[in-house]
């Protein structure tokens, strides 16, 4: 609409000038045309009327001038007649003559010049031509004669002129908008919208080869063009999925994800998948006036959105930005990716009271440190336990409504926010299969115990068919906890729980990224075959020899404190250093509606404050807290040129962003610096393991890479790579998948 606007504008713009110019030209020489001639007529008259004249004023007969003059008024355009003597005193004067003109100045000079003049005078009562003759006896200058001529048909004719033309242009704009608007809305527009469409859907794997070509009259080059790359898009797909499909059975080559998307076709036989969490893979925001969509920092959905997007289907998650209703529909649902849509986003609405209660509250203070053990106490309120209750009722709801006509759904719910949905969703619906993924740590029985709600939360847990955590230490936690608390047979040798006849099995499925190793990735991380360049730093105003990243939630398990302190014990330590290292933290700010992360992000500010002051030399100083959301795309360059990346996390389920580094350093350098307490500590074993809680430690571990040979760190970097190629986000979903469907 915006450009058709601006063509709009343009021609309009275009049509005036143009219309202005003609039109002050046609005005101009009309002007001077109807001005010459009333001149010239006026000239003539004046001749014939003075030959009339000077005899009466010879006689000297004031009456028989009057009477001449007055046989000559409101004669057409002539508005009478004036005689002066030499003296410039009115001998005769046209009754209705108006008294402004009476007195013209004209007589006195023409009579001094002995020649005729006339002048255009604008006046109260109008628009005259005065022309002035004098008048003779005997040669001499005895007075002289004016004629006053109305000259304001001259400015009604010219008025006439700017109106009519005036009135033309309008038309023009109005004929050439509207027909412009039509082309380029029918002719261009639209069919250019057809041929994305088309060709997006093409892409997509949704369109027909072909369709291509409808409706696009003005595009048909064009569009032929485009249908032969479909086709052979089409053709290479095809290809790739029997490729893909052959690969099915061979469990050693890498997971990509075509294969996921065959593998979802033969082993679940088109069965809907339906995936709950509380983050949603897209929140839309008003900045401004635009309304824009990021990817929140999330590892939940950086491993599950390449899913999605690989195999389809539903994924149902609270909408929590402030223009999440204006871009859905009347259900709350929107298509996405937004640039490229493959499944669809239903959000579902919460009040501030229920987020305050059942986010904030009771998942984010309650059972977070519950289960991540960083000396943070859990706070347990009744009401939060209560909003929890309400909203894990109110999405089961939803749920259910959107699966009421489907049969057998595999239902996918993500994480600790939702320890009551598994229960929920299988009393309703026996028949659908229902998976549990816990992406945090399950600390152990013993701390478990505190929580008062704890049998409430495991019983909910259970009514799971499947229950994946990302190591065998949190799975054996888990049983241990269970065995504690409720009644039930627990079965060590298949890793199962039967509590009321249903058996819930528990497994470990580390989680990843969407390492494809260059074989295209529908999302998420992937490696890319840009160099590493250090210029992604300079812009952030970071130009030393060696650079160190870290880039977290901005959250206290992640250890980000203890790393700023272990930099600072490695500044001490290693002198030589300074000036020629620096540490960039990326932090995106999370779950800021909590005051123990608002505390968390000023006292991280703070400490890297202080640490700089104590080093800072010039333009340098060690720590660059950029506290900030950094795009995936935005962070990539980062990951690939570091020296080396610090995850120093005090709990991690997994830790996503140790894997993200590794996929990203297509160079085979880099080293990983990795917190002992993450999940992602058992899959890189290239990385140098640390203890977060010892700065010495972690301080030594920087030195140690730093000074690291290059072909160590080769080494080292290629062990990790294989491992997250093999095992990555495309091969979880798979054994997950293939794991709850199998268990139905
Ligand atoms: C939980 C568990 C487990 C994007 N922009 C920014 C940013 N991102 C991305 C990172 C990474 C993700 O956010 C963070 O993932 P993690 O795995 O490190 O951490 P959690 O969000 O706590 O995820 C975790 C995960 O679930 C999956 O199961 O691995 O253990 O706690 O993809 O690229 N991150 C930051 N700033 C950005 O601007 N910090």
């Amino acid at each position: 609409m915006k450009h058709i606007f601006w063509i709009i504008a343009g021609v309009v713009i275009v049509l005036s000038v143009v219309n202005f110019g003609f039109t002050f030209v046609q005005v101009r020489e009309e002007k001077a045309t109807l001005s010459n001639d009333l001149g010239y007529r006026t000239r003539l008259l004046a001749d014939s009327l003075k030959e009339s004249i000077e005899p009466a004023y010879s006689a000297g007969s004031a009456e028989t001038l009057q009477r001449t003059v007055g046989r000559f008024t409101d004669n057409e355009r002539l508005r009478g007649l004036v005689v002066v003597d030499p003296r410039g005193e009115i001998i005769a004067v046209s009754e209705n003559l108006p008294a402004s003109i009476r007195g013209n100045t004209l007589a006195a000079n023409v009579m001094d010049a002995d020649s005729s003049r006339g002048e255009f005078v604008r006046s109260s009562d109008g628009s005259f031509y005065v022309f002035a003759v004098p008048l003779h006896e005997e040669q001499r200058v005895v007075g002289a004669l004016l004629l006053v001529q109305n000259a304001d048909f001259i400015n009604t004719y010219i008025t006439r002129i700017w109106l009519d033309n005036l009135t033309r242009l309008a038309v023009q704009i109005l004929f050439f908008s509207i027909v412009i608007a039509a082309i380029v809305r029918w002719v261009i527009v639209k069919p250019l919208s057809r041929l994305a469409e088309s060709v997006r859907r093409t892409r997509a794997g949704s369109g027909t080869v072909g369709v291509v070509t409808e409706h696009s009259f003005f595009f048909q080059p064009l569009a032929s063009e485009i249908a032969k790359l479909s086709k052979s898009l089409s053709q290479a797909r095809s290809a790739a999925s029997e490729e893909a499909r052959m690969r099915l059975e061979k469990l050693d080559t890498p997971w990509t994800a075509e294969r996921l998307k065959e593998f979802v076709k033969a082993h679940l036989r088109n069965r809907p998948i339906v995936l709950v969490s509380n983050r949603e893979p897209y929140v839309h925001e008003k900045v401004g006036n635009e309304t824009k969509w990021s990817v929140p920092a999330s590892g939940m959905v950086t491993a599950l959105e390449p899913v999605m997007e690989a195999c389809g289907g539903l994924w149902v998650a609270h909408g929590s930005g402030n223009a999440d209703r204006e871009v859905a529909d009347a259900q709350g649902k929107v298509q996405v990716p937004p640039e490229e849509p493959r499944y669809t986003l239903k959000r579902v609405w919460l009040t501030q009271k229920d987020v305050q209660g059942f986010y904030v509250g009771f998942s984010n203070e309650a059972l977070w440190p519950l289960s991540h053990m960083a000396h943070t106490r859990p706070v347990f309120r009744k009401n939060d336990w209560m909003a929890y209750r309400r909203v894990n009722g109110k999405f089961a709801e939803t749920i259910l409504a959107e699966i009421k006509d489907l049969q057998n759904p595999i239902i996918l719910v993500q994480d600790y926010h939702f320890a009551l949905l598994p229960r929920m969703l299988k009393n309703a619906r026996p028949d659908a299969s229902v998976g549990f993924f816990w992406h945090i740590p399950w600390a152990s029985a013993e701390l478990f115990s505190i929580c008062p709600w704890r049998k409430e939360l495991l019983e909910g847990i259970l009514g799971a068919d499947l229950i994946g955590f990302h190591t065998q230490q949190h799975c054996n936690n888990f049983l241990e906890t269970v065995g504690k608390e409720v009644e039930a047979l627990i079965d060590l040798e298949q890793f199962s729980i039967t509590r009321d006849e249903h058996t819930s099995y528990v497994r470990a499925f580390p989680i990843s990224i969407a390492f494809t190793n260059g074989a295209p990735a529908l999302g998420g991380t992937e490696e890319k075959a840009t160099p590493p360049d250090k210029n992604a730093f300079k812009n952030l105003g970071i130009e030393t020899e060696y650079i160190g990243l870290g880039v977290d939630r901005l959250d206290y398990t992640k250890g980000i404190l203890e790393r700023f302190k272990a930099i600072e014990f490695f500044l001490d330590a290693n002198p030589q250093y300074r000036s020629k290292f620096t540490f960039l933290q990326i932090s995106s700010p999370s779950r800021e509606g909590s005051k123990k992360y608002r505390d968390y992000a000023d006292e991280c500010a703070a400490e890297a404050g202080r640490i700089n002051k104590k080093f800072e030399d010039g333009n340098w100083r060690p720590i660059h807290f950029e506290k900030k959301h950094f795009s995936h795309e935005e962070l990539h360059p980062l990951y690939a040129a570091a020296d080396l990346c610090l995850v120093t996390s005090l709990h991690d389920g997994m830790n996503l962003v140790a894997k993200e580094f590794v996929a990203a350093r297509s160079k085979e350098d880099g080293t990983l610096i990795l917190s002992q307490f993450t999940g992602a500590a058992r899959d890189l074993k290239g990385a140098l393991i640390v203890n977060p809680y010892s700065a010495e430690e972690v301080a030594e571990a920087i030195s140690k890479a730093l000074a690291m040979s290059p072909a160590e760190v080769h080494r080292r970097m290629k062990v990790m790579r294989n491992a997250v190629r093999d095992s990555n986000v495309y091969r979880w979903s798979a054994e997950f998948l293939k794991t709850v469907a199998n268990l139905a």
